[in-house]
């Protein structure tokens, strides 16, 4: 027993009360030493607590060895995804203090992290590249790049060397094969995340596929290297806050593409430790779909049938925290009309050989923002929740239920509540909110009520429409058309929106988002664009429509103009008839808007100013045009396609014509 660490000691235990020949084979295997490798003529000897070594493809077990070699882990646990390796993980994770049970809901736990460790960190956020210019554009006239942030590859390997070396003593190294995409689709990749963290176990098997059947499908294939620790070694130097191990001062979210690796230091939240979703899926994800002819791109994806039994489906770009997650799982409000969701958050999308653009979901759960969401606002997510849930900083009721912000009207609200902070009897006359604003639910896709039937085809669902949409209090009007491709990339290109939670960022400062991609463009966004743009030389492509959706203008009281949720339904049923070829649109400065009457307002309960929702005000357009030339000039500055600078003249010319 001697050389059992606390984790295989705990896993012991259980295994134990629930299953004695599992918990024989834990003892044997992990008191017997298994040599995977020589450093100097001397065996490194970790233990593989779980799993099978030699089950491993060569050129995964040469990644894992090297590794271990690199952060020196007391046991090895390598994961295959089953109900018994989650139930371990559970109980490995209360034991530890991260996670604590809901007994109100089905299976469905809280964790509350370190509160210096609650969101993305684009500030430490990289790409190694060797010429800068590959990740970012140049900034122009003293201005400070927001579109990434570039290292250079041997700064790079100092940082690491820096860290990584040691960095999971005393804890279990977890070998965890996914799979973004379905398994064995085409347009479907593999990874191999490496991670000290049992958290981030439990939560990529819900966002992820994940286990045994990844590695026969990938045998000696490529995979994608994805290294994450939280930085803490054991024994620890200091206490750690709230037993959220995490190492804020020295967090680092490194990408290096030319070795298709990512690696991953001193946070344990979602988007910076679960790498299968923002790192893989979107920064690698955008690299490879350009080298390959394809696009990874921040987009929900859902499928839109009309009353007549006709599909359609539409892929829409808003940046985080804009409501991504209750417009993919929305009940329109209007008659005959349903939607289903195939993904809440990242799309890859390639041309068929018809020319078709198709979609897949590269995830399998939803990592969706809590606060806001409600009954009210997006019930096939509170149904989605209910069991089988990871919930991170939201608040307890003390009948073991969640809270947060958005649910006051849907819980009895006599009953106690513990914030996220661990203040118990919380009130909102505190001042504080009861949830972080950032706090998450990590819930399995397949448990949402509205799941499209085709959400897991290997094909992908084939779409019609692409939307770009943002948080725009003044001026933008509620929808419009493209004019054509080019001038739809110059509108995905020229988005903005308010800053939300999401990330570091502070205040409801509007903030230049083109594609909704700007924290997670992979390269340089004007190479990015020109992609995009490449599109429209390739013959036989059926081009998808393209649209910009604002649900967000406020009037002069600050009150939204539009009620937004479900009746987003009558402006997806307008995007619908357009797909369709309907004459409902008409030329105005900015694309093609609604002709009046054309929305469906049949049965819509609140008066809506429709004609101060798609008004234009001539001075904002052209303070507009003004701001977006200045972040094209300073932000891409000779990396800006002459396509899109002559979009935006044209825009200019219009607006400046307007009455
Ligand atoms: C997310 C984000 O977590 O965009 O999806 O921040
Ligand atoms: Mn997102």
């Amino acid at each position: 027993m001697g050389s059992l660490t606390i984790q295989s000691k705990v896993l012991l235990e259980h295994s134990k009360r629930t299953d004695p020949s599992f918990a024989c084979r834990i003892l044997k295997e992990a008191v017997k030493p298994v040599c995977i490798g020589r450093q100097n003529g001397v065996a490194s000897v970790p233990n593989i607590l779980y799993g099978k070594w030699n089950k491993l493809p060569n050129k995964v077990r040469n990644y894992v060895d090297e590794n271990i070699k690199l952060c020196n882990p007391s046991t090895v646990h390598i994961c295959d995804g089953s109900d018994k390796e989650n139930e371990l993980l559970l109980y490995i994770l209360q034991k530890d203090g991260m996670i604590k049970p809901l007994p109100k809901l089905q299976n469905c736990w809280l964790a509350r992290t370190d509160p210096g460790d609650v969101a993305r960190v684009e500030s430490k956020t990289f790409i190694a590249t060797e010429k800068m210019q590959d990740t970012i554009p140049i900034p122009k006239n003293g201005a400070v790049g927001q579109l990434g942030h570039w290292i250079d590859p041997d700064d790079l390997e100092t940082e690491l060397n820096m860290r990584f070396p040691g960095c999971m003593k005393g804890r279990t190294m977890y070998i965890i094969p996914f799979s973004m995409g379905p398994v064995g689709s085409s347009l479907s990749k593999i990874g191999i995340e490496i991670t000290d963290s049992p958290y981030v176990v439990a939560s990529m098997r819900i966002m992820t596929r994940m286990g045994g059947n990844v590695l026969e499908t990938l045998g000696e294939g490529d995979f994608i290297k994805c290294l994450h620790s939280v930085g803490r070694p054991l024994p620890l130097k200091e206490p750690l806050n709230n037993n959220w191990p995490c190492n804020p001062k020295e967090t680092i979210i490194s990408h290096i593409p030319e070795r298709n690796e990512i690696c991953s230091f001193g946070s344990g939240y979602g988007g910076n430790s679960l790498l299968g979703k923002k790192c893989f899926a979107l920064r690698l994800g955008s690299i490879l779909a350009k080298r390959e002819g394809w696009f990874a791109e921040h987009m929900l994806i859902l499928g839109l049938e009309n009353s007549q039994g006709k599909k359609k489906y539409i892929a829409a770009a808003f940046p985080s925290a804009c409501g991504k997650t209750n417009l993919a799982m929305m009940n329109p409000t209007l008659p005959g009309y349903k939607v289903t969701c195939v993904g809440d958050d990242i799309a890859w999308m390639k041309f068929d050989k018809n020319g078709q653009l198709r979609a897949i979901n590269p995830e399998f759960g939803f990592f969706g923002v809590a606060p806001g969401t409600s009954m009210s606002t997006n019930p096939n997510a509170m149904e989605t929740i209910k069991k089988n849930t990871i919930f991170t900083n939201v608040a307890e009721t003390e009948d073991g239920d969640v809270y947060w912000e958005g649910l006051e009207k849907e819980r009895d609200m006599s009953t106690p509540i513990t914030s996220w902070l661990r203040v118990r009897n919380w009130t909102k006359d505190s001042g504080k909110p009861a949830a972080h604003p950032n706090s998450r639910f990590c819930t399995p896709a397949s448990q949402c009520p509205i799941m499209d039937p085709e959400w897991e085809s290997p094909e992908g669902v084939p779409i019609d429409a692409i939307i770009f949409g943002g948080r725009r209090p003044a001026g933008v009007p509620l929808i419009y058309e493209a004019f054509n491709w080019q001038h739809g990339v110059f509108m995905g290109a020229s988005m903005r929106s308010e800053a939300t939670a999401a990330a570091e960022h502070k205040g409801k400062v509007i903030m230049n988002d083109p594609f909704a991609m700007r924290p997670f463009f992979g390269y340089n966004f004007g190479h990015y664009l020109k992609h995009w743009l490449s599109f429209q030389e390739k013959p036989g492509l059926n081009l998808p429509k393209i649209y910009h959706v604002n649900w967000f203008r406020k009037d002069d009281q600050g009150s939204f103009m539009w009620p937004g949720f479900g009746e987003n339904s009558r402006v997806l049923d307008w995007i619908f008839r357009r797909t369709d070829g309907e004459d409902c649109a008409q030329k105005s400065a900015v694309g093609m808007v609604p002709t009046p009457g054309s929305i469906n307002l049949e049965g819509l309960k609140e008066k809506v100013d429709m004609e101060g929702l798609f008004s234009l005000p001539k001075e904002m357009w052209q303070q507009e045009v003004v701001d977006v030339r200045k972040y094209f000039d300073q932000q891409v500055a000779e990396d800006l396609p002459p396509e899109i600078m002559e979009e935006l003249h044209n825009l200019e010319k219009r607006v400046d014509s307007m009455l």
